[in-house]
């Protein structure tokens, strides 16, 4: 039949950093695409579609969506995990822009239509120190932002999860945690001093900026049950968008001691993979905000599940949209984040504009909206021949230590 699966291609390219795409091309010559970047992993998902997953493709019928998907969550056996989850997403996302190229639709009209007038996305700042940290929260406004991420500089520590150190070769002064080389790089940690240092930071951000700039901060996994409690009743003056990824993300009742102490919102989630790993921090009504993405929760059918049940407990969306989740990825987000109801903000950290080389978008980032446009599928298109001056480097995310040499979460 015309929709049968012909040719599926997993494409590897390096246009800035390593993404992962999932090409899936049936009979007719239609073709959708599928963000597989796991960063730091990207090769396992790679070959986990390329060896497990694509022969099981071919023949099929691009149609069939939701069986596709349970074909491959309950036939691989070894359910969920990130690897095993990114691929699904990955063929997903690739089967839903086929459906939509061949309704003739952008995605977000097959997903039920727009909601909104368009997608509020949120920036990262960072600074070294407070000076720099509110040089660019202005540039970030300047560019159009109108909700910010807030990662600071902790003084006695080294280097710190969020800041950026340098500017990229293109001149963006943007962080980038995965760093090309044969080994990880060692940061180090030390929670007192960062516990000691953000709530003033806040509050200069907050008397430069007024009350109603949405600010957003992220944990980064650091805290013990009992500081991320602190750090959030510190942080209450200064009126949050949401505090994120508090505490490690395995240990669900974590949060249940930080939500009986403080009124700061909470997300988390950019690392779980299906819904259960939210099943009790949802049902409990213990965070405000699901941070999964497309790409490492099986997908928009995966995500919607997740979302779906989200929306019962006024939990809202809030999905993972760092440089590591592809313009194949942030397209699928901004589709899905335009159709749902309980839409809460979208991360956009923007990719070195040289990834947009390989990566043709038609996404629009307005007055702090995006928009997902009105091509017909995701509305996205992958550039062969630029991919292949972009070859595989090698690249790991960091680690960090605490000064005595303890491994901590990083
Ligand atoms: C975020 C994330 C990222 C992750 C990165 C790891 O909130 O955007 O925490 O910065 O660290 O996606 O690959
Ligand atoms: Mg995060």
């Amino acid at each position: 039949s015309p929709t049968t699966i012909t040719a599926v291609d997993v494409l590897v390219t390096s246009p800035g950093r390593n993404f992962v795409t999932l090409r899936i091309t049936t009979a007719d010559g239609v073709v959708g695409l599928g963000d597989a970047t796991l960063n730091g992993r990207e090769l396992a998902v790679a070959a986990t579609l390329r060896d497990h997953i694509v022969p099981l493709l071919l023949g099929q019928d691009a149609h069939r969506i939701e069986d596709t998907w349970q074909f491959l969550y309950r036939s691989v056996y070894w359910r969920r995990g990130p690897v095993t989850m990114t691929a699904i997403a990955a063929v997903d996302v690739a089967l839903w822009d086929i459906k939509a190229k061949l309704a003739g639709m952008p995605l977000y009209q097959l997903l039920g239509g727009a909601s909104r007038s368009g997608v509020l996305a949120y920036a990262h700042a960072s600074g070294r120190d407070v000076p720099a940290l509110l040089d660019s929260v202005r540039q970030r406004i300047e560019e159009g932002f109108r909700a910010i991420r807030i990662q600071t500089s902790v003084p006695g520590v080294r280097t710190v999860y969020g800041v950026s150190s340098a500017p990229s070769p293109t001149g963006r002064y943007s962080y980038e945690p995965a760093k090309r080389g044969p080994l990880p790089a060692e940061e180090d940690w030390d929670s007192q001093a960062y516990l000691r240092h953000i709530p003033g930071v806040f509050e200069t951000v907050r008397a430069e900026f007024g009350a109603e700039l949405p600010l957003l901060h992220d944990a980064h996994h650091r805290l013990t049950p009992i500081q991320a409690a602190r750090l959030g009743t510190d942080l209450e003056p200064y009126r949050l968008f949401w505090l994120e990824d508090v505490t490690p993300a395995e240990n669900q009742e974590a949060l249940r001691l930080v939500r009986q102490h403080t009124t700061t919102p909470l997300a988390i989630g950019e690392i779980f993979n299906t819904v259960w790993d939210y099943q009790t921090i949802i049902r409990e009504q213990l965070i405000d905000y699901v941070r999964s993405s497309v790409v490492h929760a099986g997908g928009i059918t995966g995500l919607r599940r997740i979302l779906d049940y989200a929306a019962q407990y006024q939990v809202k969306s809030g999905m993972h949209g760092p440089t590591d989740i592809s313009p194949v990825g942030m397209a699928a987000a901004t589709h899905l984040s335009l159709a749902i109801h309980n839409f809460g903000i979208q991360e956009y950290m923007q990719h070195d504009p040289i990834t947009s080389e390989v990566f043709r978008t038609s996404f629009t980032f307005t007055d702090g909206l995006l928009h997902p446009g009105e091509e017909p599928g995701l509305g996205v298109e992958y550039d062969e021949d630029a991919a292949e001056r972009f070859p595989y480097e090698r690249a790991y995310l960091p680690f960090a230590r605490l000064a005595d040499g303890t491994i901590h979460d990083w």
